[in-house]
């Protein structure tokens, strides 16, 4: 089976057979018309009964997860289509799969901002394949592309992309990351998603530095309806507003404290005095938090973003990434990037300005968004 299929298969295929579901339909239909009352044996009418709820909850995920992938599809629109767009010209180019085909091939992933190692290792996996499957026409190759940047990204390392989040405990997220970035507005999309979860969260003010700052996200927090501690007055230091709030969290059982920082590279000593201080005051509170320190970083920034995400790691523990403005770029390779030069992983995706446009970072989506394009049909 080809890896298109294969992709299409994990996305959209619902566990429970399809043919079960059907019987059952049909049995509860039959019930509801016959007068006569149901004289089946008890267990029989369980185990339908224990179908039916096993079928609605996989209904449930399989709704959660088609919002999923239009939000991928939506969100990589620039990114997928200018991917395939070059992928389909250089398809139609050339005749056959030769060093010239390689070679502007090469450029394409290099111009999605797919670092150049990454791109030398994708090349080299899709040589392999074309020689072992023997292909020559280049119209069959995109199926491989898409196979071997989903296979390189996945064998670096284990993919653990989901955040550490547990029930019964205060969980404490972390957000660092420069000006601009897209703290702020992450942060009210996580306490978003954990409100509707049913979450009790509370976020800390930390970024006293910048005037509005603290506003700002007194704004959001007010949208999407959880608790803020602010500074109790402005020359505040961040550490006390951490403190503050971490007190506040533990005495009045909050389920996920998030503290926002501020992000001025431009002076890295104080930059990392200031988010060890905030490290240290959390770990005195609780020994193992935060559960995640979490970068966010601006996708459009491209390699940029890259060198940035070095100097923070070097200032600070990160325990995974936040790639912001990812509708914002044609350029989404830069995930598969991050994951190799900083052995982190995108754990989340900004795919646009809404609340609910925030995502955890799921491989299968991401190739589905990038290469749909290069799909025979959509679905
Ligand atoms: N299109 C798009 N815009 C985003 C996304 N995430 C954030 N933004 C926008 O980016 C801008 C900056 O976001 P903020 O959340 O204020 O960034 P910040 O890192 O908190 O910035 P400072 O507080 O100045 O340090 C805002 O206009 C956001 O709406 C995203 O995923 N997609
Ligand atoms: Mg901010």
């Amino acid at each position: 089976m080809g890896f298109f299929k294969k992709l299409k298969e994990r996305l959209f295929t619902l566990k429970v057979d399809e043919k079960k579901e059907q019987k059952n339909k049909i049995s509860k239909e039959n019930k509801k018309t016959s007068k006569v009352s149901d004289s089946r044996p008890s267990s029989v009418k369980a185990k339908e009964i224990k179908l039916e709820k096993k079928i609605e909850k996989e209904k449930l995920k399989r709704r959660k997860k088609e919002k999923k992938i239009d939000k991928y599809v939506a969100g990589l629109e620039k990114s997928g289509s200018s991917f395939s767009q070059r992928i389909k010209e250089i398809q139609s180019k050339h005749n056959e799969i030769d060093e010239d085909f390689f070679e502007e091939l090469e450029e394409i992933l290099i111009m999605s901002d797919i670092s150049v190692e990454l791109v030398v290792d994708i090349i080299d996996a899709i040589k392999r394949e074309v020689k072992i499957e023997n292909v020559s026409d280049p119209k069959l190759i995109a199926e491989i592309i898409a196979d071997k940047m989903f296979t390189v990204y996945a064998n670096k390392s284990v993919v653990d992309t989901t955040l550490n989040y547990e029930d019964k405990r205060l969980n404490i997220f972390l957000m660092v990351g420069v000006n601009g970035a897209g703290k702020t507005t992450t942060i009210a999309k996580i306490a978003n998603s954990y409100i509707k979860e049913g979450k009790k969260v509370l976020i800390a003010a930390g970024d006293t530095f910048r005037a509005g700052a603290v506003e700002q996200l007194a704004v959001w927090a007010d949208r999407v309806g959880c608790d803020i501690v602010k500074p109790v007055k402005s020359s505040a230091d961040p550490a006390s507003v951490v403190f503050d709030a971490l007190l506040k969290a533990k005495e009045n059982n909050y389920d996920l404290l998030i503290i926002d920082t501020a992000g001025r590279l431009q002076n890295k000593v104080n930059l990392m005095k200031e988010l060890e201080k905030i490290n240290k005051i959390i770990q005195r509170e609780i020994p193992e938090a935060p559960h995640e320190s979490l970068l966010v970083l601006d996708a459009t920034t491209g390699q940029n973003g890259v060198s940035q995400a070095i100097s923070f790691k070097e200032v600070t523990p990160l325990s995974g990434i936040v790639l912001t403005k990812m509708d914002g770029t044609s350029k989404g390779g830069i995930v598969l990037t991050i994951k190799e030069k900083l052995e982190l992983s995108v754990k989340l995706l900004g795919l646009g300005e809404g609340l609910d446009d925030l995502q955890e970072f799921d491989l299968d989506a991401f190739i589905y968004g990038m290469t749909k394009g290069l799909m025979d049909e959509s679905r």
